[in-house]
């Protein structure tokens, strides 16, 4: 056995290292939006009503488009449910690809830019503005446009954030100027549900993916007997817990049912399905959950 191995080993050694690698390339353009925190405008728990002035947003997002920029299109309705601007759009790859995002920038009053969590890359696809040192990947101007260009290496399967990190960061991240990446591992299985959760806020709201308060934030679904993926993140001045009613995993140290998140923090959970019903999953920082941040998942047999 251990010969197997060994010759496993140096098999995988002796191969190149990009061998079933792709290139992954994305169009990706943060763009001036109006964005309503609470569609519906109102939370069912306390029969609150917030007026427009308290939930509608003009703010810059980004969005995906098509090769080359000829239009943009809603993101994978099946893998985030509610998810058609805030988080931006999902960018996926498996380890070893190389991730190319073309990025414009269609704000015309500010500069902006894509900084990538969990993967690797060269200065110059940093993305951040450093006075003095950085280059146009930084500080992308109002029509411009810049390619990142990114390594997913050895460690990078998971789920990981990106965000503007121009001269305008804090008050573009504060406006929804955020995405998430899902990296697989090499041969890794495709989940059968891939469900995006962003704690952050918006608008003085405690808000998952942009929006507050049940019947407003995400609804997702999945039946008995599917594998289920959970990408979860924080971004933002705070920290977030969460957690899904009727379901635990298994971390290091045994069963979990509630998790800590930092800001920039994040983690993937699966877990194959065996509890029908209809859940909430939730932030359970109290002061938050009250504030909006909680919503549905709805499991069929
Ligand atoms: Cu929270």
């Amino acid at each position: 056995m251990a010969r197997v191995l060994l010759l496993f080993g140096l098999f995988v050694l002796a191969a190149p290292a990009s061998a079933g690698a792709a290139v992954r390339e994305y169009w990706v353009g943060a763009v001036p939006t109006t964005w309503n925190v609470i569609p519906n405008g109102h939370d069912p728990m306390t029969h609150t009503v917030f007026p427009a002035a308290e939930r509608i947003a003009h703010t810059v997002l980004y969005r995906r488009f098509t090769r080359g920029w000829r239009s943009q299109f809603r993101n994978d309705r099946e893998v985030s449910g509610d998810n058609d601007g805030i988080p931006g759009p999902l960018l996926r790859a498996r380890v070893g690809d190389t991730i190319l995002v073309h990025f414009r920038n269609f704000d015309p009053a500010r500069s902006h830019s894509m900084h990538f969590h969990g993967v690797s890359y060269a200065e110059a696809s940093d993305g951040s503005y450093v006075p003095g040192f950085s280059g146009p990947g930084g500080n992308v101007r109002p029509g411009k446009t810049f390619t990142y260009r990114l390594q997913a290496g050895p460690n990078a399967a998971g789920v990981w954030s990106y965000h503007d990190h121009s001269p305008s960061m804090h008050a573009s991240i504060s406006g929804g100027l955020y995405g998430a990446l899902s990296i697989l591992g090499r041969r890794e299985q495709r989940p059968d549900r891939e469900f995006v959760v962003v704690f952050s806020s918006l608008m003085g709201h405690q808000t998952i993916n942009g929006r507050a308060y049940l019947g407003n934030t995400p609804v997702f679904h999945a039946k008995v007997g599917e594998v289920v993926q959970w990408d979860v993140l924080a971004i933002g001045e705070e920290h977030h817990t969460f957690h899904v009613h009727g379901h635990r995993w298994v971390g290091p140290e045994g069963g979990v049912d509630v998790r800590t998140l930092g800001p920039a923090e994040s983690f993937r959970v699966r877990w194959r399905e065996d509890a029908p019903g209809a859940w909430l999953y939730h932030c359970h920082v109290e002061g938050h959950m009250g504030h909006g941040m909680i919503g549905l998942y709805r499991v069929s047999r």
